[in-house]
């Protein structure tokens, strides 16, 4: 099953979805995200398509008309994403998972970039690696222009290498007490060149994301997260993102799905070339 508005051959696409259906970098109780790209393309095709007297219609989003070049690759195995992402050159790749160390291996082709990084966790413990754990100590990137968002749950030694690396930290209580307008402020302050948007789907409250590895209480929600990327996408110069750690097995009534589905839909609604 392809992703409903992927209908651009993939010569012709801006935005190339690509699922990873792969948890071997995963170290949670908690199994199951590897079924994280179809259950986004399954509830994709419920959920935004209309039947209309003989023709079908396609849900718009809240960012606009979804006017993009869209092409779904299908999905590859976790050895082959670097590969497949490195021969799509100048496209945006839009990555789907599986466990978050997938992201390390699409950022192999993105090594002077800067990074978005939402997640309940920060990903940056360096006295182990090749997992869901150490994405960020793993990756080659200016993680002194980097920022990550939503954090509320570090472990001491990945505070050690926060400071370390300069890496920005907007934690999920200041959505709370300082605003959006604050944060995004903040964001544009510290990113600058290139940059790669990377989501792990725990970031949102298990309220909203119950389908997630690790979930941690006290998460943003969906239009927090939205006034951010929509400013993200069509002001920032991004050239990949990546929403990760969705678990079909532990989702309540496909709330997690729907919420990925969504959000895939604003950041390309929301994206606008830059030079
Ligand atoms: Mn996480």
């Amino acid at each position: 099953m392809k992703f409903p508005y992927a209908n651009a051959p993939l010569q012709e696409a801006e935005f190339v979805i690509i699922g990873v259906p792969d948890e071997s970098g995963s170290m949670s109780q908690r199994t199951g995200c590897k079924k994280g790209p179809d259950a986004i393309r399954a509830v994709a095709y419920e959920r935004c398509i209309f039947k209309r007297k003989g023709t079908f219609s396609l849900a718009q989003v809240s960012s606009g008309a979804i006017t993009q070049k869209i092409h779904d690759y299908g999905n590859v195995d976790k050895k082959k994403i670097s590969k497949v992402v490195e021969v799509l050159k100048g496209k945006i790749p839009v990555v789907l998972g599986g466990d978050h160390s997938i992201t390390a291996e699409v950022l192999k082709n993105f090594k002077d970039v800067t990074i978005i990084y939402f997640d309940a966790h920060p990903d940056i413990i360096s006295s182990m690696h090749g997992y869901y754990g150490s994405v960020l100590s793993d990756a080659e990137v200016n993680l002194g222009r980097s920022i990550e968002i939503g954090i509320r749950e570090p472990e001491i030694e990945e505070l050690k290498n926060i400071k370390k690396q300069r890496l920005e930290i907007v934690y999920a209580e200041e959505f709370y007490e300082k605003g959006l307008e604050h944060i995004w402020a903040r964001i544009k302050n510290k990113v600058k060149g290139k940059v790669y948007v990377s989501i792990d789907l725990d970031v949102f409250d298990p309220a909203f994301a119950p389908g997630v590895s690790c979930p941690v209480p006290g998460g943003i929600n969906f239009n927090q997260a939205l006034f951010l990327l929509k400013r993200i996408f069509k002001e920032l110069h991004i050239v990949g993102f990546d929403i990760m750690e969705l678990n079909p097995r532990y989702d309540q009534d496909e709330r997690t799905s729907h919420l990925a589905a969504k959000l895939i839909l604003e950041m390309i609604a929301s994206y606008k070339k830059k030079n």
